[in-house]
């Protein structure tokens, strides 16, 4: 078989019509508001609360940001509970926070936090739980609210990967004390660069808002250490468009994951994440991971012959976040504390997911992995 002539990239952005995009962009050049919570920021904070099914969110200039202001708006502090399989965004935003990462183990089957292990990760320093609903796939909402509610900690949710994910028609965003959508590039719904606090509390919304703009309250008061974490009208504008196409997206999304599923979901050391039957899934990435000694190759392996047929699949998320050089020496970064995150952190592997990926080549990606293994 010959190799793609093109390289075919784990993802592309939603792009839409650049006409579409001109003629707002025609709107913020006569109005000459250009961040600050124009008209473009405010129409886009409110159809993105509606289509999360979430009573309050307020959008950030991206996610990473936007993490940091939710823990910081809780006023967390000392050490908090999160997992290690997840992009550096995650423990990164503890750090910028002064606050320790604790990592818990996480679950075989769904690769979030494994809520049964939580608990012994606790002391009397612990005030929070980070959870990720990793690949879009939603924690074990129950179990984790059970453990915060019982030792009085904060739960925040790194929903990153989760925009429009629901759990029988509850909005992802809707549990925990805060959640974090990331409105990245490289995501379904996107601003180029974007993120988005989702939360309850109605009392949040004005820390949220100070904190994300220096902690200004009017020209003559500045009630805190706030940051700049404001989207732009440009921003706002991208995202107002590309949510027109969503549903489109998604579609043709949708119709690549069923294809992957038909051609490699009886493949011998393949593993398919499966999506559980009353949630709607993210369509944001697409996941198998390989069993070396039934496939008959590695993870890496495949990674390395994917690539030679100018396929670039990714490894997220390897190597773990507790391998990192700047968290490495945490006791809880410990291998024999984090065997299940050590395996899977070896099996996974992320295939090309996006509206623009031709069926014929999808099918020719499978064609490839098959060959690849034993049978
Ligand atoms: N929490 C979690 C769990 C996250 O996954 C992320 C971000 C965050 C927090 C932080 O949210 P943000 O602050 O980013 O809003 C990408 C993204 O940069 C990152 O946003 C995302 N997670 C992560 C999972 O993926 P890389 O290092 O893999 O990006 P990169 O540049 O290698 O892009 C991947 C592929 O996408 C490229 O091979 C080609 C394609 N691409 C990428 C960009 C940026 C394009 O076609 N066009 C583009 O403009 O991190």
């Amino acid at each position: 078989m010959e190799p793609f002539s093109d390289p075919i990239y784990v993802t592309r952005p939603l792009l839409p019509d650049l006409k579409e995009i001109t003629i707002e962009l025609q709107k913020i050049w006569d109005s000459k508001q250009l961040t600050n919570n124009g008209p473009k920021h405010q129409e886009l904070e409110e159809e993105i609360r509606r289509s999360l099914k979430v009573p309050h969110i307020s959008l950030f200039n991206n996610g990473t940001i936007a993490l940091i202001v939710a823990v910081n708006s809780l006023r967390i502090l000392g050490e908090v509970i999160t997992t290690p399989f997840t992009f550096p965004a995650t423990p990164h935003v503890l750090a910028w926070n002064g606050i320790t990462p604790i990592f818990c183990d996480i679950d075989d089957k769904t690769m979030n936090i494994d809520a049964t292990k939580i608990e012994q990760m606790m002391t009397p320093r612990t005030t929070a739980i980070l959870a990720v609903h990793v690949f879009g796939t939603p924690c074990e909402i129950e179990p984790i609210q059970q453990v915060a509610d019982r030792y009085g900690l904060k739960v925040i949710y790194d929903a990153a990967h989760a925009f429009n994910v629901e759990i029988a028609g509850t909005g992802i965003g809707n549990f925990g004390d805060i959640s974090m959508f990331s409105f990245h590039a490289t995501k379904l719904f996107h601003t180029a660069e974007g993120g988005a606090l989702a939360f309850k509390d109605p009392n949040l919304k004005q820390r949220i808002e100070l904190l994300k703009n220096f902690g200004i309250k009017n020209e003559e008061e500045v009630l805190m250490p706030g940051i700049n974490g404001k989207m732009t009208e440009i921003q706002a504008a991208l995202g107002l468009v590309n949510l027109r196409h969503l549903a489109t997206e998604r579609a043709k999304r949708a119709k690549i994951i069923n294809t992957y599923i038909e051609y490699l979901s009886q493949v011998p050391g393949i593993t398919i994440s499966a999506v559980n039957g009353n949630m709607v899934h993210s369509y944001q990435y697409f996941i198998i991971r390989i069993d070396k000694n039934k496939f008959g190759i590695s993870r890496d392996e495949l990674y390395e012959k994917l690539r030679s047929y100018n396929v670039f699949s990714r490894k997220y998320f390897y190597p773990l976040c507790s391998d990192y050089a700047c968290y490495k020496n945490i006791p809880s970064a410990a291998l024999s504390n984090l065997p299940v995150a050590h395996k899977i952190v070896m099996e996974v592997l992320c295939l090309p997911l996006y509206g623009g990926l031709e069926i014929s080549s999808v099918e020719k990606i499978c064609e490839i992995i098959k060959r690849c293994g034993k049978s």
